[in-house]
């Protein structure tokens, strides 16, 4: 597994979250996680902030 801080898109790219591919861990919490509030940064619009709801 290779970690990456960053993915940046070009215009048009899909990125999609999946086991053995693209995906985010979150390690280390004492209890789990039933939300993540995420920030997609865009050079023109902006950040444009929303919640996803995890599924175990
Ligand atoms: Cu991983």
């Amino acid at each position: 597994m290779m970690h990456m801080p960053n993915k940046i898109l070009k215009s048009g790219e899909v990125l999609t979250l999946k086991p053995m591919s693209y995906h985010i861990m979150f390690m280390g919490f004492k209890k789990p996680l039933n939300k993540v509030d995420i920030v997609f940064k865009f050079r023109n619009a902006g950040d444009i902030s929303t919640q996803i709801k995890l599924n175990r």
